[in-house]
């Protein structure tokens, strides 16, 4: 591990997904020169899919961060630069005031899986043990919780026992909710390389969309929304009358069975078709697959956990594993994926509202007592925390006053959020503390806290196969920014000091290491043991999984491989789970159902991936997909605006046609929020009810109607040079257009693509805005042409010789020729023709090259459609034009478009 690090080049993990690849920083010291990944790695051994191999590309953009403590003296001043004993001292100074005055609850912290294990460990403590609330809650509300409790109903233990080589061991891979090619792209590399050295291994994906995933699968199951534990229930019907269970497992490691044997006797697969929107016939087949194989592994990811019955989809499926057998052995078991790159660090140092450090439950007294004692406090409070959607809605009602935000952009990430930006609005005090001093949420700070990024500091993180891996500072932060774990430690002093409490002796850390070395004894016994780890370890030694307790030469591969479960009489419990549909059922009004998830190139809110041109060329701006049919129903064509609607609010977008949708289904990506676009993104359309047991969100479910939005005036305005800082100044804007995006095209010097529709015309001023934040009103500079009759009129702003701005309206048809043009640098010489006729579409024989599908080497998916030919394979297609030869994440979509090109020619 550590040969591979050399001075100039530090160890570290990917800042993005769980699925958590090491990467080698090159670094002079002061600026990350490159990014790597590792091959030493066990993840990823070298790989990295495109979030990953742009990390250094994110990292290097520095216009968007935060770089001082900035503070708000009165409700509707702007935030001023203050210095962090100021900004620390006036915190600790009002928390002590609602603490005094309110008591402890009314103060909460929602933070994140993308901290480091050091700086969630400083919260939860700062929260449960210093102010004695359990209102600490996080983002993994959204993501993980219920993968979480589907764990403990039923093994036990909040552990995934499996591990990534378990898939070039398996059999058998049962993918639901899971888009693994475009949200885990490296744990897909593995699957092809599986497929690859086994030719019988059968693939089998449940997803209600055709994705990437689905479409290189053996069996698709497209089930209706929600109707997971059905289908479960269904294939555990098959597996008992075809006899495919493993009855002395069962009876030797587990209780429940015959309740559950009981309940599944309704879910025949006749009955579940129905249900499910499947063939009978295919639930028959995934049940003989999974059951008849030698070793089955699943991997399930949201499309089971943002459920409102996400911790029964979890356990039915567990279900499945126990009984067949199907776990503790290689390639086999229930392997549920974890988002963010910490989500599992989260959970081992118990950062919830109703979790307490290294797996122990709030619940349970002995445990609280055990946390006091390590913390050395009297006690950690009974009464459970607020979860996250229940702190917003707490402070909307006003009985949280002060609201502490850390690596979380909620007014973009939460669903419902007329809610939450009303509670941000409520809350008296709201502290913010982030790289990026411009996320949606960022806006409602009174405090805001610039934080360390990715790189700029150390710690640890616990990937999906519960992987710890050191993270090395590679270069130091700019300003003032400081890491997660020290401003918590140094506010624990100060609020400590106001409210009489040992603050400074309670925190005593003067590094990241020190707050690593306490966590670790809080594992001491735990199932989660990891007394045998020190960062020396993990530098001298690589990454490990846990347990590793003292005394041991290395970590677990695979947990459970006796037939013990860490359960009261160590046997594994079947969950007794019934279907029930989705809290909110489409009806006459809202006949549409709304699914939401990822990109493959885009990372949650963009607040980084949104910094990267190149992340923005696969798909460049916020769309709603659609079953063909119900686009003609509504009198749609793909590329026009439409309204939807939802019981909580509404949002334009431009529609498109897709075959991967079922007729009634309609998708929509999570990242654009209301920096990108105008509206509040998709989650002003998304609901807050949640499942029961983990308080996970439906995200992925809510009804809509769409209606076609007649905006006839266009506009698109390209600008280069400096582009990104010119985004965020003409992000605050967007809300005044009917609907606008905005986004960034190319690779060297990107170019900012702004696109606007209105129902009228934008009056002068609007216009002269928008020209005087993109620089393009020097009209010595300045080419035009007018057509007030048609109301075409174009801008174009010439600098040294070159195409630098370009504003087109009523016409816009030249845009993406232009900024491809515009990116490339091209001079006015040949466009002045153009320019100055009333031609507005590009002129004959130039087009667009298109969406680009190779990122990596800059492939347009119009080179490739050209290449293919009747006996055009990958390999061909690879040897051609070099496309899905570097990271591979285009490598689906390539087959797929070879696939198609094929059918298409014959
Ligand atoms: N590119 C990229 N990768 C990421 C992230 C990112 O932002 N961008 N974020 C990371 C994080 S935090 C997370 S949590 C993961 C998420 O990773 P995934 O869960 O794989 O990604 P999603 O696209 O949210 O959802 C997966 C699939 O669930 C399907 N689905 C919807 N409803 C249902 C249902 O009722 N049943 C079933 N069986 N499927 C359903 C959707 O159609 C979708 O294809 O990705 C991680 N990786
Ligand atoms: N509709 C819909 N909504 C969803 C989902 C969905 O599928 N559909 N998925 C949900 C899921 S699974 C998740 S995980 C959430 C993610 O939702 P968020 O947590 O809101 O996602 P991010 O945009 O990654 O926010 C992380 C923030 O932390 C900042 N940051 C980055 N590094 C650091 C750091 O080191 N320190 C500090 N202090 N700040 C930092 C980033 O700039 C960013 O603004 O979204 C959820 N919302
Ligand atoms: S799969 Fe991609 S995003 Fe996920 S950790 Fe690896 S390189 Fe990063
Ligand atoms: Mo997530």
């Amino acid at each position: 591990m550590n040969t591979t690090s050399t001075p100039a080049s530090k160890s570290s993990a990917c800042a993005y997904c769980g699925v958590g690849c090491g990467v080698l920083i090159e670094t002079d010291g002061t600026n990350i020169l490159g990014v790597r990944g590792n091959p030493d790695h066990p993840a990823n051994f070298g790989r990295l899919c495109t979030k990953g191999a742009t990390l250094g590309l994110a990292a290097a953009q520095r216009e968007a961060r935060a770089l001082y403590p900035e503070l708000r003296s009165g409700r509707d001043a702007l935030r001023q630069r203050v210095t962090w004993a100021g900004a620390l001292d006036h915190a600790a100074d009002r928390f002590a005031a609602i603490i005094r005055e309110h008591g402890a609850d009314a103060v909460g912290f929602y933070i994140s899986g993308q901290l480091l294990t050091e700086d969630y460990y400083v919260f939860n403590k700062l929260a449960k043990g210093l102010i004695g609330t359990n209102n600490v809650d996080t983002n993994s509300r959204l993501c993980m919780s219920s993968a979480v409790s589907g764990y403990k109903a039923t093994l036990g233990a909040d552990a995934p026992p499996v591990c990534y080589d378990d898939i070039a061991a398996t059999d058998c891979l049962f993918i639901a909710g899971s888009n693994t090619a475009y949200a885990h792209p490296i744990v897909y590399r593995r699957i092809e390389d599986a497929r690859k050295a086994n030719p019988d291994l059968k693939v089998i994906v449940v997803d209600p969309r055709r994705t990437d995933t689905s479409r290189e699968a053996d069996l698709h199951l497209p089930i209706l929304p929600g109707t997971d534990v059905a289908l479960f229930n269904a294939m555990l019907y098959v597996m008992l009358w075809e006899d495919l269970l493993d009855q002395d497992y069962i009876a030797a490691h587990t209780n429940g069975f015959n309740e559950l044997r009981a309940t599944v006797r309704e879910y025949s697969p006749e009955t579940v078709a129905a249900v499910c929107g499947v063939p009978a016939a295919d639930i028959v087949t995934a049940a003989r697959w999974f059951g008849q194989s030698s070793a089955t592994l699943s991997l399930y990811c949201q499309g089971l956990n943002q459920s409102s019955h996400g911790t029964d989809k979890n356990a039915a499926l567990i279900n499945l594993h126990l009984a067949t057998g199907h776990i503790g052995r290689p390639g086999a078991g229930p392997f549920s994926l974890t988002g963010q790159p910490n989500a599992m660090g989260g959970r081992e140092v118990g950062g919830m509202a109703n979790l307490l450090s290294a797996h122990r439950d709030l619940a349970n007294s002995e445990h609280r007592g055990e946390v006091a004692r390590l913390w050395g406090i009297d006690s950690v409070p009974a009464t459970p925390g607020k979860t996250a959607l229940e702190m917003f809605e707490a402070a909307a009602r006003g009985e949280i006053r002060a609201l502490w935000i850390a690596c979380t952009n909620p007014a973009q990430s939460l669903p419902n959020q007329a809610l939450v930006r009303a509670a941000l609005q409520q809350a008296e005090f709201v502290v913010v503390q982030e790289v990026n001093a411009y996320t949606e949420t960022a806006e409602y700070a009174d405090l805001l806290l610039p934080a360390a990024a990715w790189g700029e500091k150390e710690g640890t993180v616990t990937n999906s196969e519960r992987r710890i891996t050191h993270l090395q500072t590679a270069i130091p932060a700019p300003g003032e920014c400081r890491p997660d774990w020290e401003i918590a430690t140094d506010f624990a002093h100060r609020l400590g000091a106001r409210l009489g409490k040992p603050g400074a002796a309670l925190f005593p850390y003067a590094n990241a290491e020190a707050v690593f070395n306490e966590h670790r004894e809080s594992t001491r016994g735990r199932d989660l043991d990891i007394t045998g780890l020190s960062y020396v370890l993990l530098d001298e030694c690589g990454p490990q999984q846990w347990p590793y307790p003292q005394g041991a030469q290395s970590g677990k591969a695979r947990l459970y491989a006796d037939g013990f479960f860490p359960t009261a009489d160590g046997r594994a419990r079947f969950a007794n789970t019934r279907y029930l549909p989705t809290a909110e059922v489409t009806d006459a009004r809202y006949p549409l159902h709304l699914n939401t998830g990822r990109l493959r190139d885009q990372w949650h809110g963009m607040s980084r991936t949104g910094m990267v041109a190149r992340l923005y060329s696969h798909v460049e701006s916020p769309i709603l997909s659609m079953h063909a049919d119900d686009m003609a129903r509504r009198g749609l064509k793909s590329g026009d605006l439409a309204r939807v609607k939802s019981r909580r609010g509404e949002l334009l977008v431009p529609v498109e046609a897709s075959d991967d949708m079922r007729i009634g289904q309609a998708f929509m990506p999570m990242h654009w929020g209301s920096r990108y676009m105008s509206g509040l993104g998709v989650n002003a359309l998304t609901m807050d009810q949640r499942d029961p047991v983990s308080k996970q969100p439906e995200l992925k479910h809510a009804a809509i109607q769409v209606e076609k939005a007649p905006l006839p005036w266009h506009m698109a305005v390209m600008r280069r040079d400096d582009a990104v800082a010119r985004m965020l100044r003409i992000q605050p804007l967007l809300p005044r257009f009917d609907y606008a995006s905005c986004g960034l095209y190319g690779r060297q010097n990107p170019v900012l693509v702004l696109r606007i529709a209105n129902a009228t015309p934008l009056s002068a001023e609007l216009m002269a805005e928008v020209d005087a934040l993109l620089d393009m009103q020097d009209e010595s500079c300045i080419m035009r042409y007018d057509d007030p009759k048609r109301g075409v009129a174009k801008r174009v702003l010439v600098e040294d010789g070159c195409v630098t701005g370009v504003r087109l309206t009523g016409e816009i048809a030249a845009r993406d020729w232009l900024k491809e043009m515009m990116a490339e640098g091209v001079e006015i010489a040949p466009l002045r023709s153009w320019v100055l006729a009333p031609l507005s579409a590009p002129p004959s024989g130039s087009s667009s090259r298109g969406r680009i599908v190779c990122n990596c080497l800059n492939v347009a998916e119009t080179q490739i459609l050209s290449a293919i030919t009747r006996d055009t394979d990958l390999a061909a297609l690879q040897a051609s034009l070099k496309c899905g030869t570097e990271c591979g994440s285009c490598v689906p979509e390539l087959k797929r478009m070879i696939m198609m090109g094929k059918q298409e020619a014959a």
